[in-house]
Formats: C-alpha cells, sequence, structure tokens
C-alpha cells in the first residue's frame, strides 16, 4: 500500500522529490485500516451516540421517531415512459413531440428543489431511494424527475458524508423509465464559481453517463456566452438541453424597463440558436406574477415555436395562478412538488395542479391517488427533518420587495442566525438584500449571484453600513471576497453592465475582465489532477468521484477521509444518522441489496484516560464494541 501510494504521488511521478519527500508529506500515511463495513459503521453510531451528529446540534429535534413506512400497494413491472421515448426519438424529434402532444407534462421536484428550499437540501439518499421504485410504477406518465444537481452536490458530500454520484445510480435503477432532470448552473457547473471549460465538459460527460437524461441549464447573469460550453456538452452527450431564462423583475410594471418582454425574447432567441432543445422559464424566487406568466409564456412560445417547461416557488403564496396561467398560455411542461413538500419557498403543489387540470383539454394523465400515496410517504419523511425547517409559516408578498430565491431563502436565515442576527433582525437582512440589488445595479439573482447578494446584505447588517456609506468613494470598506470576485467579472458580465463608481472603488483601480471567464482559466490537466486525487485518498478512485474532486477538492477529501472511518453512512436510516440510538435500541441496516446488519446498542462507558469512551453493541446477536473519541 505504502509504495502503491508512493510510485502513485504526482511528485514521485514526476520526479520533483527530495529525501525528506517521505516525512514531508503526510498523506502517504493515510491507509484504511482494516476493518469491515459492519464496524466502520458501528464507529459512525457510536460517533454519534457520545458525541451527537453536529449538524443537528442545537436544533429543534422530532417528537418522536418512527421510521416511514413504504405504501402498502403493489408496485405494477414500470410501464415504458419518457425516458423511452428519449431513447427512441433522440432529443430534437422528442422536443416535437412536447409540441405536438396535448397534456401538461408534469415535473415532480420532490428530491431536489423542494427540499433545498424548504429543508436546506438536506433529505438523504436513505429516504429517497426508498421510494423511488413507486415512481416508476405508480407514476409512469411524469414528464421527469428532477432529483440531481443545484446545491445537492455538495450538500450531499460537505453535511450528509454521502456520494451524489451513488444516490444517481440510485435513482437511475430504481426509476429506469422516466427522464431524471438536473439543475446545472453553467460555467459554474454544480458549485459557486466558474470553471475551467474543460472541467465543465467532463462533468456534464459523466453525469450524463451515469444517468441524467434532461440538463436544465441556467446561468446566473443569464449570460449566454456563459451557457455555451455547458449546453454543447449537454447536446455532443445526446441528451436532452433546456436552457432556461432566469426570470426577474415585475414584466407586468410599466416603470420596469430593463427586464422587460424584449429582453426575455431577445434571450429565448440567443439559447434557440445556441441550440436549446426545451426553453425553460425558471422563476426561481417565485416573481413571476399569473399575468406576466401568461404573457411571457405566449410570446416566448410565438416567437420561438420551442417546448416551454415553466418553473416557479410559491414563497408568495399565488405561484400555482402563475403555473396555470403559464398553461393557459400553452407551456408544454410545468413542475411541481408533491403535496406534502409543496408551498412556501418550495414548488406549489403538483397534486393540486393536476386536479385542476382534470376534465380538461389537457389532462396530464397522472393518477392523483398515486400522486397522493407517494406524498403521505413523503410527510413522514418530513418529520425527520424537522431540525432544518425554516419558522415560515405563511406565504410572504415581501417577496417581491428583496427577490430571494426559494432556495436561498432558508440557507441565508440561518447564515444570518449564525452570524448573531436574531429571527427578529431578518426584515433588516431582507430590506438590506434588496439596497445591495439595486446599488449592483439590478442584477440577476440566483445562485451563484444570490450568495453574493447575500454576502452583501449580511455584512451590512452585521457592521450596520448604510448603501450610502456603500457606495461613499471615501469611506473605507472591506468587501466580501466574493463581491470583490463578482465586480471583477469572474461569474460574466450582468446585462446592462456593472454601476461603474461601485466599480471601481470594490476593485481599487484593478481591471475588470470583461471577456468569458472560461477564456482565460487555463484548462485542467486531467491525468495530473487525477493523479493529485488519488494519491490524496487510499485507494484509485472512479471516474464520478474524480468528477466531485474537480467541482470541489478539499469537500471531497474530507468525504473520502469520512468514508474511510464511517463507511458507507448512507445506508443508516436517518433517525439513526441525525440521533443515533439509546441504550437496547435495535435497528437493522440493509448495507446491500439482501444483506442486513442488526444492530443493537448496548451502553457506553464512561471517559477513558486517553479520553475515548468505549461503545458496546450487539452485531446480528454477538458483542461487539468500538472506541470513540470523547468530544462531548
Ligand atoms: C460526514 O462528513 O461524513 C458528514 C457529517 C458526519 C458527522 C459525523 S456525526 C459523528 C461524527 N462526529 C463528527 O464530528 N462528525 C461525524
Ligand atoms: C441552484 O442553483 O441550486 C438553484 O436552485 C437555483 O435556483
Ligand atoms: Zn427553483
Amino acid at each position: 500500500r505504502f509504495l502503491d501510494q508512493l510510485i502513485l504521488h504526482p511528485k514521485f511521478a514526476s520526479a520533483e522529490y527530495t529525501t525528506k519527500f517521505i516525512d514531508q508529506t503526510p498523506e502517504l500515511f493515510r491507509f484504511p485500516r482494516k476493518r469491515d463495513r459492519a464496524t466502520r459503521l458501528l464507529n459512525f453510531i457510536g460517533d454519534v451516540v457520545v458525541n451527537g451528529n453536529p449538524e443537528v446540534k442545537g436544533r429543534q429535534r422530532p417528537a418522536k421517531w418512527t421510521n416511514p413506512k413504504l405504501p402498502k400497494v403493489d408496485l405494477p413491472a414500470p410501464r415504458a415512459g419518457t425516458k423511452q421515448k428519449l431513447e427512441e426519438l433522440g432529443p430534437e424529434k422528442f422536443a416535437s413531440w412536447m409540441l405536438e402532444q396535448k397534456a401538461v407534462l408534469l415535473t415532480d421536484t420532490t428530491m431536489r428543489d423542494a427540499h433545498q428550499s424548504l429543508l436546506a437540501t438536506r433529505f438523504r439518499t436513505h429516504d429517497m431511494r426508498a421510494i423511488a421504485p413507486y415512481y416508476a410504477s405508480l407514476l409512469p406518465e411524469l414528464f421527469s424527475v428532477e432529483c440531481w444537481g443545484g446545491a445537492t452536490f455538495d450538500v450531499s458530500m460537505r453535511f450528509l458524508g454521502e456520494c451524489p454520484w451513488e444516490r444517481l445510480h440510485e435513482f437511475r435503477q430504481a426509476m429506469p423509465n422516466v427522464l431524471l432532470q438536473m439543475l446545472l448552473r453553467s460555467a459554474n457547473a454544480v458549485g459557486y464559481t466558474n470553471y475551467p471549460d474543460n472541467v465543465v465538459q467532463y462533468f456534464v460527460r459523466q453525469a450524463a453517463k451515469s444517468g441524467i437524461d434532461l440538463f436544465r441549464v441556467f446561468d446566473s447573469l443569464n449570460w449566454v456566452p456563459n451557457m455555451r460550453i455547458a449546453m454543447d456538452a449537454v447536446r455532443d452527450a445526446g441528451k436532452l438541453c433546456e436552457a432556461a431564462i432566469c426570470y426577474t423583475g415585475n414584466l407586468s410594471d410599466p416603470k420596469q424597463t430593463k427586464y422587460d418582454l424584449k429582453y426575455y425574447v431577445g434571450l429565448g432567441r440567443e439559447l434557440k440558436a445556441a441550440g436549446a432543445h426545451i426553453l425553460g422559464i425558471k422563476d426561481m424566487a417565485g416573481l413571476c406574477q399569473p399575468r406576466a406568466a401568461f404573457t411571457l409564456v405566449k410570446t416566448l412560445k410565438e416567437e420561438l415555436g420551442l417546448p416551454i417547461h415553466f418553473h416557479t416557488h410559491d414563497t408568495s403564496g399565488i405561484a400555482a395562478a402563475s403555473v396555470l396561467a403559464a398553461i393557459d398560455a400553452g407551456a408544454d411542461a410545468v413542475d411541481g412538488a408533491m403535496d406534502s413538500m409543496s408551498g412556501l419557498t418550495s414548488q406549489p403543489n403538483l397534486g393540486s395542479i393536476a386536479e385542476s387540470l382534470r376534465h380538461g383539454p389537457r389532462e396530464a394523465g397522472v393518477s392523483l391517488d398515486h400522486l397522493r400515496t407517494i406524498s403521505s410517504y413523503w410527510e413522514q419523511v418530513r418529520r425527520g427533518y424537522v431540525a432544518f425547517e425554516s419558522d415560515l409559516r405563511s406565504g410572504a408578498s415581501e417577496v417581491y420587495v428583496h427577490g430571494m430565491p426559494g432556495g436561498q431563502f432558508t440557507n441565508l436565515r440561518e447564515q444570518a442566525r449564525s452570524l448573531g442576527i436574531d429571527d427578529t433582525r431578518w426584515p433588516e437582512v431582507a430590506r438590506a438584500y434588496a439596497s445591495v440589488n439595486e446599488m449592483f445595479g439590478d442584477i440577476v439573482k440566483v445562485t451563484p449571484t444570490s450568495k453574493v447578494v447575500g454576502d452583501m446584505a449580511l455584512m451590512m447588517v452585521a457592521s450596520g453600513l448604510t448603501p450610502q456609506q456603500v457606495q461613499d468613494p471615501d469611506s473605507e470598506i472591506a468587501f466580501p471576497e466574493s463581491v470583490v470576485s463578482l465586480f471583477r467579472g469572474d461569474l460574466g458580465q450582468p446585462y446592462g453592465g456593472f454601476p461603474q463608481a461601485l466599480q471601481k472603488k470594490i476593485l481599487k483601480g484593478a481591471e475588470p475582465l470583461t471577456a468569458r471567464p472560461g477564456e482565460s482559466l487555463p484548462a485542467v490537466d486531467l491525468d495530473k489532477a487525477r493523479a493529485t486525487a488519488t494519491a490524496k485518498t487510499w485507494r484509485e478512485i472512479t471516474d464520478e468521484e474524480f468528477a466531485s474532486y474537480l467541482m470541489y477538492p478539499k469537500v471531497f477529501l474530507d468525504y473520502m477521509q469520512a468514508r474511510l472511518d464511517y463507511g458507507r453512512v448512507s445506508v443508516l436510516p436517518t433517525g439513526l444518522y441525525f440521533y443515533g440510538m439509546e441504550p437496547g435500541d435495535e435497528v437493522t441496516v440493509e448495507i446491500e441489496r439482501g444483506k442486513s446488519l442488526i444492530v443493537r446498542f448496548v451502553a457506553a462507558s464512561e471517559s477513558h484516560e486517553d479520553g475515548t469512551r468505549t461503545v458496546f453493541f450487539e452485531l446480528n446477536g454477538q458483542p461487539r464494541s468500538v472506541k470513540v473519541p470523547d468530544r462531548s
């Protein structure tokens, strides 16, 4: 092992080493301890029992934990669906089919946007994979299941100790008949900043290979030059390229002349020319009111002739009206979330939308009964994630003031709280967010630009800065790094440009970039990067893992270390994962299909002198113990 690691190390391989190399390269000594899968998992459970899972520390706990029960229904063999249709027709003809057929096509966002927007993206693979076969059997008429990308990629590794690719394989295997859809942030891929072109291409190719059929591609500044590399990669992989326009402002307000109909039509034309099979309207903040939705969809359909897929958030409480207006105007596909995961910052209710279409000419064709069957599973699942619920209780017309994306709302509230800005001061944050947007020249706000605006707003509230002070050329301000980066042009160019005086102040004389960042970012030497990644882990990494490394080197390596210590924690039931066990509790953990462990927690010792505690279990009836560092 040691020799393998040594030989694989890029410095060793390229002979850039000295005699001190072995002393200076600690990762050479990071071997897997010889542990079986069960021992690793017992280490994890032992750690949670002794120290608690830091991810839920200080947060609300579920009142009474019971594992969610799967619906008691027979599962017929999955009927052929949109996945087979895509394979049969190819993406171009598939898009024509969307236009020709009459039914409103439905996308369920529960396994991506809904939990990103309601529960800080914390749904675990364990809870999602269990219900996935029910989607395939009971809802074969769905257009697509949005289940990957956006924030789920990094959250799964960073906070849940899971591999996002394993999750994708579970979905693909369980749902062989519906399109699997992901959200891709163009040049930002599934990260927060532009990546070199060859990294974006590598990532898209891998996602396609691993099971994604439909890529919703957007740019956080609606800057088409920044979308082309990703769009071409999707097309080259033979998958569906849904290029999305991010909606902002208010189309119906005659005083708002920046983001008007002309702007959106122009953007739509550019996206069509760039090769979009489907045009997405991505209303990430839920600002698109019913009348605006009608006008926008009708005009875009007439002008472009592409199928239109409408996406919104229910933050205001009236999003369903917008969806129905979009449908009246001819939208081909719309997004919603299952009953129990809908509303507020999430998508509007898919079941109610489907019900509203019933007996009409564009009936969606899904079984409402089956939608409810699946929703009641999600209702139970959601109870286990109470630690991540926001205390938002009603629709908020305030969203028309700040324009915060649904997927950011709960996260920003958390960020504010962690800076000591308590809930009573939330309206200040919302106001600051709006004024930052104004100072920045009224930009599109969606990951990652929304995060930049949020960072600036929090800074202003935390340090009591006014917009006047921020803009005053004579007042010294340490801008957040993300703000400097935005104004340097690292995320691309906003429509109408940056406000010049503020840009000058922020950049302190440095020259901003005006070209596409990807043009000047040097291509990553993939062989070398892979050798580096391999040297830092304890085994050869897969192509998928390498894609994770390219996106998030540090998060990935930390995840690999956790994986080494604790094994595949995604197999643990959620109650156990977050809250551990009480003495006497027994759980069954399925570590692979048909192979289970029965774990009984007996007791934990007092702290030993070396600062560890021994945790006693019975594993399949046999006594087992692990030693856990006591950090409690
Ligand atoms: C991961 O990195 O694997 C995801 C978070 C895991 C947290 C666990 S809970 C028990 C143990 N104690 C810690 O401080 N971290 C891990
Ligand atoms: C994401 O990029 O994660 C989003 O959900 C943007 O709306
Ligand atoms: Zn969304």
